[in-house]
């Protein structure tokens, strides 16, 4: 039997793989300084004259990280389950990983950079079947790379809207010249009105186009100018436990499609909605996640007004709910029309239905358009995924970990709440947001280097080699953090 905190599993829901969590790491966080030490407060200062180094938290030892573990310059470990925001997908160092460019094809795959878009390698083709291709979602044979999880969603916007105005060509790919030199003032038609919708809360990246749709945080947008004929719905909010507020959730889903279907109605005049947006689980927002019924209507309200349906499954993609993609949970009628990716998958792209195939060369195009070390990478992690059976290992250690983190709740219900989410894609509420960023301090000086989102959430985003045994630290240091609080 393992114990998870009081929650016991049997081992016979644990997998018979030896997994990859096997690797030499420390057996438990170890703080030596204050954080920040002062090491970590000496190239704070050096960064900071030169840069907004602000966000800086702690500088880490990457030759000394280690699995599950971060080492920061002051030589403190902590167990880390944020990893890099939510972007390892196998811990630190892994040992597949660092051999991956032992043979020296590989080696000058990396060295010699293209620009993908014109000048591929002989290999490229195979790669990309042999390793983006195999994780496709189903029935989505198509695929762009691109370098981050914001200019791939720009990109997918873009790709909607050719689509969008292909559609009103009735299929011409000829541009008027009325197009041709509108577009050159940024004015309509050749730059047309056009739409895309996103939710409240929704995260999709910082350029300007995926900055439009992000709707988390003002401090995000200031000072950008925007479209401003870009509709925003809202997205449910939860209350719980799930199971003792089915109805009054169903009726939020109902609430927050109906005002969907509105908005794209409404906005026909205005500025059609060419493309809506979503993520599976609302994250940077603060964990905020829907019903599979409420993403199956929102994909037939989007079917049926013609309006492209785009999953953005940056930083729920690749394992860590469970299954390859959070979307899969959802039993959707059919494949959505884009989804895409970045973060743990290593690159950045998206894969899109054949319609969706710009209609002419150089229209979706960067110069490097990814890069062919991070492919060789992430064919090495999704080797180890499936040899390891890792997404199985997420499903038996998210469900330790969220009954653990349910019994701490009843443990101490005036300070915690609404403990949510997929496989170890989980978060749960702080009484307050005071009390959320307190915790997050010191569970940081307990020896565990967390995340958070929205106003008072903690969120969890441990790589894909977390165990059992991982989520028993966890728990032991969080309760012990709740009684400092
Ligand atoms: O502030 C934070 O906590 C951040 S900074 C970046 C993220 C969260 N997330 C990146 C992200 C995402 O979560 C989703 C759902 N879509 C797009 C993006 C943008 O990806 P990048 O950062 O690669 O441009």
């Amino acid at each position: 039997m393992l114990r998870a905190n009081g929650i016991f599993i049997t081992k016979r829901l644990l997998p018979s793989v030896k997994y990859s969590t096997q690797i030499q790491e420390p057996d438990r966080p170890c703080v030596k300084t204050p954080m920040p030490g002062p090491k970590t407060q000496a190239l704070l200062r050096e960064l900071n004259s030169f840069q907004q180094a602000g966000s800086v938290q702690l500088f880490a030892d990457y030759d000394k990280c280690a699995g599950n573990y971060f080492v920061d310059a002051d030589g403190n470990t902590l167990l880390d389950v944020f990893t890099q925001i939510s972007s390892l997908p196998l811990g630190y160092n892994h040992p597949a990983l660092l051999s991956a460019f032992q043979d020296e094809h590989s080696l000058k795959s990396m060295v010699n950079r293209p620009a993908l878009g014109v000048f591929p390698a002989t290999d490229w083709p195979e790669r990309v079947r042999n390793v983006l291709l195999t994780v496709a979602p189903r029935h989505m044979d198509h695929i762009f790379t691109m370098m981050c999880g914001s200019c791939s969603n720009e990109n997918a916007y873009k790709a909607v809207c050719f689509w969008y105005r292909t559609k009103e060509r009735c299929g011409s790919t000829e541009f008027s010249d009325e197009d041709l030199k509108s577009c050159m003032l940024n004015e309509p038609p050749g730059s047309p009105n056009l739409s895309i919708m996103s939710f409240k809360g929704g995260f999709h990246g910082r350029t300007f186009g995926s900055l439009a749709t992000t709707r988390s945080k003002a401090i995000h947008k200031l000072d950008c100018p925007s479209f401003p004929n870009w509709p925003v719905a809202s997205f449910p909010r939860y209350k719980y436990p799930l199971e003792c507020f089915q109805c009054e959730n169903m009726a939020e889903d109902d609430r927050c499609l109906a005002e969907v279907q509105c908005l794209i109605h409404q906005y026909k005049c205005i500025c059609p909605v060419a493309g809506l947006v979503v993520e599976p689980i609302q994250s940077e927002g603060g964990d905020y996640e829907a019903s599979p019924r409420f993403f199956q209507c929102l994909q037939r309200i989007c079917r049926e007004n013609g309006v492209a349906f785009i999953i953005d499954e940056v930083q729920t993609g690749c394992g860590a709910t469970g299954k390859m993609w959070c979307h899969e949970h959802f039993n959707l009628e059919c494949p959505p029309d884009i989804v895409t990716f970045s973060k743990k998958m290593l690159t950045g792209g998206f894969y899109f239905k054949k319609e969706f195939k710009p209609p002419q060369a150089y229209r979706i195009f960067n110069t490097w358009m990814g890069d062919p070390g991070k492919l060789i990478l992430l064919g090495k992690v999704l080797e180890v995924i499936k040899n390891e059976k890792l997404i199985d290992l997420v499903n038996v250690t998210g469900q330790a970990f969220k009954c653990g983190l349910h019994a701490m709740e009843q443990e101490f219900p005036s300070i915690m709440n609404s403990v949510r989410g997929r496989g170890t894609f989980l978060a749960f509420n702080m009484c307050t947001p005071e009390a959320r960023d307190k915790l997050n301090a010191l569970l940081k000086k307990n020896g565990v280097l967390g995340g958070i989102c929205g106003e008072a959430a903690i969120r969890l985003r441990p790589s894909l080699i977390f165990t059992p045994k991982h989520v028993e630290i966890y728990l032991d240091i969080l309760r012990k953090t709740f009684k400092e609080l």
